[in-house]
């Protein structure tokens, strides 16, 4: 009766989800936060700082920040990471060069205490670019299999029309079912 009641409760409770949007400058990370808030494509600009906003799916309250990726503002990703559930990395599909920054980036955030218990969703954006990496092609060259302390999913996507981002957040969704 007492987990049936707290299964009930769970489904109107506004409880909320932290979770943090990273990846290089460019790769698409504000495109996406405004695409899960409002179904549209913005005009961004590079963020400077972070964007936070709330995103509402299946009844589940998301609290979603996106943090500014150039190289000077990487260093303050670790100030937003305590309480996190996911983290949400956005790869540049198209950007072969900078994979090995990505790659740098992801293990440095792995191994940060605060996201220990964290679960990790890779977008491979901008899949509708010809000639772009696939998500199999970035999953070996991240080398995600080695990943073992964290549950990790690839997803490949397109912010500009939305393709993939909710099977991506189907994918959140599915672990918090299980959690
Ligand atoms: N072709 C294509 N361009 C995209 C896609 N997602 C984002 N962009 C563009 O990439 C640029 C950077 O996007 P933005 O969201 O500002 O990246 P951020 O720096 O990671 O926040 C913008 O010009 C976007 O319109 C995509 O899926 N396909
Ligand atoms: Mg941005």
């Amino acid at each position: 009766m007492g987990l049936l009641f707290s299964k009930i409760w769970s489904l109107f409770s506004a409880e909320e989800h932290k979770i943090v949007i990273v990846g290089l400058d460019n790769a698409g990370k504000t495109t996406i936060l405004y695409q899960f808030l409002m179904n549209e494509v913005v005009h961004t600009s590079p963020t400077i700082g972070s964007n936070v906003e709330e995103v509402v799916w299946k009844n589940i309250h998301f609290i979603m920040w996106d943090l500014g990726g150039q190289q000077s503002l990487r260093a303050a990703w670790s100030t937003y990471y305590s309480n996190t559930e996911f983290v949400i990395l956005v790869i540049d599909s198209t950007d072969r060069e900078r994979l090995s920054v990505t790659r740098e980036e992801l293990y440095k955030m792995l191994n940060h205490e605060e996201l220990a218990n964290a679960a990790v969703l890779i977008y491979a954006n901008k899949q509708d670019v010809k000639d772009c990496m696939s998500a199999a092609e970035i999953s070996r060259h991240l080398d995600l299999t080695s990943i073992k302390n964290q549950q990790w999913h690839i997803q490949s996507c397109c912010a500009l029309t939305g393709e993939g981002l909710y099977q991506g957040l189907e994918w959140i969704c599915s672990h918090l079912r299980k959690k």
